[in-house]
């Protein structure tokens, strides 16, 4: 039984490693593996190259809303919130933050932090270190309830450096 066994392990590895060459056959030209990739990664202090300073206020408003990186740039975000209500800056998707905006809809008081986002109470200032991978766009947005649909969001756009 000991060989049909070592057959089955052998299958299933197999049916993995296909599956593994189908998704990463999936992502065009790429080599991440990591859907947040996408949007970068969170980046290293030390080596940013520049801080940008964004307000948050009650009207709903993030100044700047338009911010532009260069691709592979690691950026020092000083966000502060001017408000009084809390507020946050999330990076991710468009699709990413419209889902997250969903979930904490339905979940006012979830309380989340990851690398890509800071959320502060009313007169607060926090920071978020981000590299910025890949050229294109990464939204942003605050994802308390109502703030989004009111339009606080904005977008980074990563230009491309010449090569
Ligand atoms: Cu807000």
């Amino acid at each position: 039984m000991q060989h049909t066994l070592r057959n089955t392990a052998l299958a299933a590895l197999m049916a993995l490693a296909a599956a593994g060459a189908f998704a990463s056959g999936t992502h065009a030209g790429g080599h991440g593996h990591d859907a947040d990739e996408a949007i970068g990664k969170p980046g290293v202090a030390a080596k940013a190259t520049r801080t940008i300073n964004v307000d948050m206020t009650d009207s709903m408003r993030f100044t700047p809303a338009d911010i532009t990186v260069k691709q592979g740039e690691t950026v020092r975000f000083v966000i502060k919130n001017s408000g009084q209500i809390k507020h946050e800056l999330v990076l991710g998707t468009e699709k990413e933050l419209k889902e997250h905006y969903e979930v904490m809809k339905k979940n006012p008081e979830m309380e989340h932090a990851d690398p890509n986002m800071v959320t502060l109470a009313g007169g607060k200032t926090g920071e978020i270190v981000w590299q910025f991978t890949k050229a294109g766009k990464v939204d942003f947005g605050c994802l308390q309830p109502g703030h989004y649909d009111a339009g606080m969001k904005g977008a980074v756009k990563v230009t491309k450096t010449g090569k």
